[in-house]
């Protein structure tokens, strides 16, 4: 057992309180990058950090945040006027989250697949982060469907990436979120996304049981069943619903203290609509807490108003509060589309 064991299921327990949700925000700076040049914001270390700024500032975001999962680079900034953002977001009462994983690569012998890298040295990375004030910490594991794909190495390599870093994690003291992704990319129907949600979730807790992971001081992030964004038949918000609850119930151990989505590239009112109707027609009947750790269903919206000028972040800070808002709602099954009004801008 752990010598974290206690600090580590509150941890978990505060990161899915009712009402609340996990803020991801640790696009590395390929991915910052990608989604700023779209925006024709410059892609600089400053306008990562000013944007960053902007997300961790944004007034009384802790009433519907719990934790922000950062990047290696924003956990170490400050802001303008030189405050540690680890220490602006301990005094808003947002624990500090951080991805430690080192990205999906290739999949040697498995074209078009993908594992994730980056346990060599891990535990000395945890140390220096849990020090800096980290109490949780994020692997994103990627499995794509296509022709013939997934393959059973791939899923079982992430599977065993995934086991080996939630242990080390809790070693540690950082409550791992365990992300097996399975991408939303393609023309599969919402049943084949259930089998092979099914298969990787399987897969995930088997190695997480042999390797002693304790199922109540860890958080799954997983994506939601759904159809591909391709598919000629569109899912249904009851379906993704009760397709998605079915397979976590058949997966997922009741000592699991949450599951908290990644939004995976739906938009912001169907990754809204979709945990909403999951809590509204289930949450009593629930063994875990079901709520949000959305990346773009959350900043979206901030992020194109801002646009990398400094004048439009009172704005942007107002649309990020507001889908926060939204998403806290869908968490407790409170959620109705007429919230989605934009709010008035300052
Ligand atoms: C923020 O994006 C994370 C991945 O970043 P990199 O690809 O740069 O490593 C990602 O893991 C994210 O935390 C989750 O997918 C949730 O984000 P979405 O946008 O799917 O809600």
């Amino acid at each position: 057992m752990s010598n974290y064991a206690q600090e580590l299921r509150a941890t978990a327990q505060a990161m899915v309180a009712p009402g609340k949700g996990i803020l991801a925000m640790d696009e590395s700076n390929g991915t910052c990058n990608k989604r700023f040049d779209k925006l024709g914001i410059p892609t600089t270390e400053d306008r990562r950090r000013a944007y960053r700024e902007l997300i961790l500032t944004t007034p009384n975001l802790s009433e519907f945040i719990s934790g922000a999962i950062l990047y290696d680079e924003t956990i170490r900034q400050s802001s303008q006027t030189g405050v540690p953002f680890t220490q602006i977001m301990q005094q808003a009462g947002i624990i500090i989250g951080i991805k430690v994983d080192g990205g999906a690569k290739d999949l040697a012998g498995c074209p078009g697949e993908k594992v994730t890298e980056g346990l060599d040295e891990l535990g000395s990375r945890i140390a220096e982060y849990y020090k800096m004030g980290a109490r949780f910490a994020k692997w994103r594991a990627v499995i794509t469907i296509g022709e013939g794909i997934p393959s059973r190495t791939c899923i079982e390599a992430n599977a065993h990436a995934l086991a080996r870093y939630a242990v080390l994690c809790q070693e540690g003291g950082l409550v791992p979120i365990v992300e097996p992704e399975v991408l939303i990319d393609g023309d599969h129907t919402i049943e084949l996304c259930y089998e092979v949600t099914d298969q990787t979730l399987q897969a995930v807790f088997t190695q997480l049981r042999l390797h002693k992971v304790a199922f109540d001081q860890m958080i799954l992030k997983p994506s939601m069943v759904i159809a591909g964004l391709n598919c000629s038949t569109p899912s249904t918000v009851d379906q993704v619903a009760d397709q998605t609850i079915e397979c976590l119930l058949n997966n997922v151990p009741a000592s699991v203290p949450g599951v908290a989505f990644l939004s995976g590239g739906q938009t912001n009112e169907q990754s809204s609509a979709h945990l909403n109707t999951m809590n509204a027609r289930y949450g009593d009947r629930l063994p875990w807490r079901v709520t949000f750790s959305y990346a773009r269903a959350i900043q979206q919206s901030a992020l194109e108003y801002w646009r990398g000028n400094d004048a439009n972040t009172q704005a942007a800070q107002q649309l990020l509060y507001h889908r926060a808002k939204l998403n806290s709602a869908a968490s407790v099954g409170k959620y109705s589309p007429d919230m989605e009004k934009t709010p008035v801008l300052v």
